[in-house]
């Protein structure tokens, strides 16, 4: 307990508890409901907010928060993720101890793939050891939010915890989709289940459940005694939120640190952008004035992988026609030619030619848009090739028999629905 105290009295407190930390985010998960955006592609390499993809945020988070050590954990379609993560975090620089290390699963255990989260980070227990950190911050890597993981770990050493989960507070009709916990007063978990049937209310906020974030800080040694243990279990399914939480629940002290922020109370932006329609619907609110997810805020950059490209540029066509783009973001090396965008947001090198018009869509990189073009409500994967005069969002049965159109009727154009080659990354 006096070494305990000497910690949280010193000065540089919570950055020896970062510095101390090793970022292990799983980013092997499939995403299946974000339908023909995670053919090729994982969930956590799906592109977002114009320049990033979602697997910037956690990394972001971690840098920022002074956890400069991080490996990622990949499984599903991990193409491009990884090609992403060499570009975007290959250059951390190595002799000042700070590193992004891709863990594909590569059977070094058994013959098995990664089985599930828990088993993701069992097999690359001795790669983890040899890191030596005294905390382990295991992270989801599919989500899109902006936190700082300092004081997390401060309240996981102020508790005396041996596992902490990050929470929030979700309607009871949403809980079904996360892990949900019961709390005492002190915070400690008395009660976790993974999606459950009847999630139940907080007791003094009813309509109201707690729900895991899927980020867990461990103590080193405890994570590893537990993780040898459920691998030798045959009944778990060697899930962390299935299996590992569930059991260490009453024997051992499991905290819930409530995600908010410090000075307003509030719960911050925290997003999974699980569906085509929750894909867009973020997309589209970071055109608002002033979006709750802020990209602009300098004191905590989200940082990404950008090519080199020239400034957007707009350009009238030979009949003097504008091309203009109007509440849209609009990323470098696109040109806007005699055409109008309304209210979209377009990635890197997306070209929209004249005479057309795209409304509330998002334009993902590489994207052209040929001539007299109507597009509203779309989201067009990387590298599409729209052929001029393509009608999209104003009759949906001819959307319906060429392309995938959701449950809120945004239209998902794929190059393969197009009759072109795929396009990978
Ligand atoms: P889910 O997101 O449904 O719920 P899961 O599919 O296990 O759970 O994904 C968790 C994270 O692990 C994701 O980042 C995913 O990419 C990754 N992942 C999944 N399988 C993997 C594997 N085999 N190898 C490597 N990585 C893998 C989880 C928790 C809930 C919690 C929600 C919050 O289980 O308790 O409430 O996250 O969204
Ligand atoms: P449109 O079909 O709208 O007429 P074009 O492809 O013919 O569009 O190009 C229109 C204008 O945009 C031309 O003046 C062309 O030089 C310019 N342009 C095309 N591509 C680029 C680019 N990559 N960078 C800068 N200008 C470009």
């Amino acid at each position: 307990a006096s070494a305990h105290m000497d910690l949280v009295n010193h000065p540089r407190y919570i950055s020896r508890l970062t510095r101390d930390t090793l970022g292990v985010i799983l980013a092997g998960g499939s995403g299946g409901r974000l339908q023909e955006l995670v053919r090729w592609r994982a969930k956590p390499s799906v592109y977002f907010g114009g320049k990033f993809r979602i697997i910037d945020f956690p990394i972001s988070n971690c840098m920022n928060s002074g956890i400069r050590r991080v490996c990622v954990l990949t499984q599903y379609k991990s193409y491009s993720l990884i090609r992403h993560l060499i570009n975007a975090w290959g250059t951390l620089r190595g002799e000042l101890g700070e590193f992004v290390e891709v863990l594909p699963a590569s059977q070094r255990y058994s013959k098995e793939w990664y089985a599930g989260t828990a088993d993701a980070v069992y097999q690359n227990l001795d790669i983890i050891r040899s890191h030596r950190p005294r905390f382990v911050l295991v992270l989801a890597g599919d989500h899109v939010y902006k936190m700082d993981y300092g004081p997390m770990l401060a309240y996981h050493i102020e508790k005396g915890a041996d596992m902490t989960v990050a929470c929030i507070e979700t309607p009871l009709d949403e809980a079904r989709a996360f892990g949900v916990m019961s709390i005492d007063e002190e915070g400690r978990v008395t009660r976790f289940s993974e999606k459950p049937e009847n999630p139940e209310s907080m007791p003094d906020r009813p309509g109201v459940a707690l729900a895991s974030m899927g980020n867990y800080v461990f103590n080193t040694e405890f994570l590893f005694d537990h993780l040898i243990h459920d691998a030798d279990n045959p009944e778990s399914h060697h899930d962390f939120s299935m299996d590992v939480i569930p059991s260490l629940i009453g024997p051992h002290r499991v905290f819930a640190y409530p995600f908010r922020d410090p000075e307003s109370g509030r719960q911050p932006y925290w997003r999974d952008v699980g569906t085509v329609d929750a894909f867009w619907q973020a997309n589209m609110e970071l055109l608002e004035t002033h979006p709750e997810l802020d990209l602009y805020d300098q004191e905590w950059p989200i940082l990404t992988h950008q090519v080199q490209l020239p400034p957007a540029k707009f350009l009238f066509n030979e009949p003097g026609r504008t091309g203009m783009a109007i509440r849209s973001m609009v990323s470098g090396g696109c040109v806007i030619s005699g055409a109008e965008v309304l209210h979209s947001l377009l990635f890197s090198k997306v070209t929209v030619h004249s005479w057309s018009h795209v409304e509330d869509s998002v334009l993902l990189p590489g994207v052209d848009v040929g001539r007299h073009c109507r597009i509203r409500r779309a989201v067009i994967d990387r590298g599409c090739k729209v052929p001029e005069g393509t009608v999209v969002g104003y009759d949906e049965a001819e959307d319906r028999r060429r392309f995938t159109v959701t449950p809120k009727g945004v239209v998902l154009i794929t190059p393969e629905m197009l009759g072109q080659s795929i396009h990978y990354v």
